[in-house]
């Protein structure tokens, strides 16, 4: 097998770089990415084995990044993320010199316990940028090295891989998750809609911004299994160009919205029309509407977070299971504090909070019978325990109210993609609630009034000298910073700021809110400054 992989190593050279799994994965210049994606290839047939043969998905996706760049990222066999101590093996063997991949490879195997004779399983799919198939080329190449199985996905959301890996893994098992194609997909989704709606009707229309991504195709696939739009939810799609890759993300998306918080400015959205944007890999959604008086309004992760809270809340309570299940919420640092106080002081249910990344606040979301994490920018889903599954499925309703919500409650238990992220299902969700409070975007945004914010990318010449602690609320790198902006923000009311490394762009990303729009713009610049002046000093 040596032989095997240094040949196949040779054809997949490193570039003279550091190469670091970050918040979702490796993330670059695509051009950049071969010799990574190759190594992948590698520690999904290693991770595989190590579990017994289980099935691994490998995304190739740089999400909300520009459509030059791209990214491969690992999925573990119950659909999460991959464990955490095997970014560190994946960036081990990612900055491995060419020739050193097979000692490499060998003492991981060996430092594991790994039985090279178990068999290697592997599914991949990629999204739309016209980097894929050849980074699709080096991944195969691994997997052929190593003896790997492998099932080619092709074009797939982020989401949809996460669902066809725990598919395949629980296949033919009391705990099977769904059928293993990506019609299963649509078909498990497409019938929790229709029950979970239970006949109501959506208010309007919903217009979905795909970012001209892979989410466009996907969407529209998934239209064909959901109710006709007469009888529930008329869905508009709108940026779903995927053959002119250099618009991928461009002035459009989840991330551009919750960024710029406006709408993209080619919608031609009518005053309180219900919109949404998904990001280039549909793992991320924003709502927002245009209000004739206070001009464009965003309601995004936070809100879809304390809907879903609330109403699940509301359902459990009504199914009498409210003494047995604990709901919770889980955020970052970029939650604005009036959601956060909300969730907590007017829904009454806990919040607690996770370093940036859906994979910190999915594992701390399964603490909670109902765990509702999202993070603001858009990404995230609920998590139900075995617990709460057993007691919508086994309870014995004592009136029709109690039944009404039991069912509702089963049907979201299927609609929502327990995995991870998904914006397909989370648009189904935030609609089938809607629908069932017979709300506009109007109503939704009144439920609290967010302090106004401003998110700020520095570039600065080396962002890793800065260190976070304390959920990444606090910088602990370089020494004196910290305290720097804890004098800027008491200087404004309600002001609140932070600066983090992103782990996904060459950057910092500084977060500042205040009482009123005009200090949380003064605050974010102030921390700004302050951060690249520190990060041109220190580097
Ligand atoms: C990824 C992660 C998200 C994270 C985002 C930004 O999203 O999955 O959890 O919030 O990156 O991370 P950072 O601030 O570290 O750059 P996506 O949609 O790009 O996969």
């Amino acid at each position: 097998m040596d032989a095997k992989i240094l040949e196949a190593s040779q054809k997949h050279p490193k570039p003279d770089l550091n190469f670091q799994y970050g918040t979702a994965g490796f993330r670059m210049k695509a051009n950049l990415l071969d010799s990574v994606v190759f190594r992948v290839g590698l520690v999904a047939a290693l991770r595989s084995r190590k579990l017994g043969g289980q099935t691994i998905g490998v995304m190739i996706t740089a999400s909300h990044n520009p459509p030059e760049d791209n990214g491969v990222k690992l999925v573990d066999p119950m659909g999460e993320m991959l464990e955490q101590a095997w970014e560190v093996y994946s960036t081990e063997l990612a900055n491995a010199k060419t020739e050193d991949v097979p000692e490499v490879y060998h003492k991981l195997e060996k430092s594991l316990k790994i039985d090279p004779k178990t068999p290697a399983r592997v599914i991949y799919a990629r999204d739309t940028r016209p980097s894929g198939p050849a980074l699709v080329r080096s991944l195969v190449d691994a997997l052929e090295a190593v003896g790997a199985e492998y099932t080619d996905y092709k074009l797939l959301t982020t989401p949809q891989l996460h669902y066809l890996t725990r598919c395949t893994n629980t296949e033919g098992t009391p705990q099977s998750y769904g059928e293993v194609s990506e019609k299963g997909y649509y078909k498990k989704l497409g019938a929790a809609f229709a029950r979970a709606m239970k006949g109501k009707k959506a208010r309007g229309p919903v217009i979905v911004d795909c970012a001209n991504g892979v989410g466009g195709p996907k969407l529209a696939e998934l239209l064909k299994y959901l109710p006709p739009a007469s009888e529930g939810l008329e869905i508009k799609i709108v940026n779903d160009d995927v053959l002119k890759s250099e618009i991928l993300n461009s002035d459009c998306g989840a991330d551009y919205v919750k960024t710029k918080q406006r709408a993209p400015p080619s919608s031609k959205a009518g005053p309180n029309e219900r919109c949404c944007s998904l990001d280039g890999d549909a793992d991320r959604i924003i709502y927002y509407f245009n209000d004739p008086t206070h001009g464009f309004r965003l309601l995004d992760g936070d809100r879809i977070a304390s809907l879903s809270a609330s109403f699940i809340g509301d359902l459990v309570r009504e199914a009498g299971l409210a003494e047995d299940l604990k709901i919770g919420v889980v955020q970052t640092a970029y939650a604005n504090g009036a959601s956060t106080k909300y969730v907590e002081k007017t829904l009454k249910i806990p919040v607690v909070f996770t370093p940036t990344g859906v994979k910190w606040l999915h594992h701390a979301a399964t603490k909670f019978d109902v765990g509702v994490y999202f993070e603001a920018n858009g990404h995230g889903t609920i998590v139900f325990s075995d617990q709460a599954l057993k007691a919508f499925n086994t309870t014995d309703p004592q009136s029709p109210a109690q039944k009404n919500a039991l069912e509702t409650l089963r049907a979201l238990t299927e609609l929502i993609n327990q995995t991870v992220g998904d914006a397909l299902s989370d648009m189904l969700l935030v609609e089938t609630i809607l629908a069932h409070k017979s709300w506009t975007p109007k109503e939704w945004d009144s439920t609290y009034t967010d302090l106004p914010n401003r998110l700020v990318r520095v570039e600065v010449p080396d962002r890793s000298i800065f260190k976070t602690t304390d959920a990444e609320r606090k910088l602990s790198a370089p020494e004196g910073v910290q305290a720097q902006i804890d004098a800027l923000m008491a200087k404004f009311k309600d002001g609140r700021a932070f600066a983090r490394p992103s782990g996904t762009e060459d950057a910092l990303r500084v977060y500042a809110e205040a009482a009123t729009r005009s200090e949380a713009d003064d605050l974010a610049t102030k921390v700004s400054d302050l951060c690249k002046r520190e990060g041109e000093r220190y580097s």
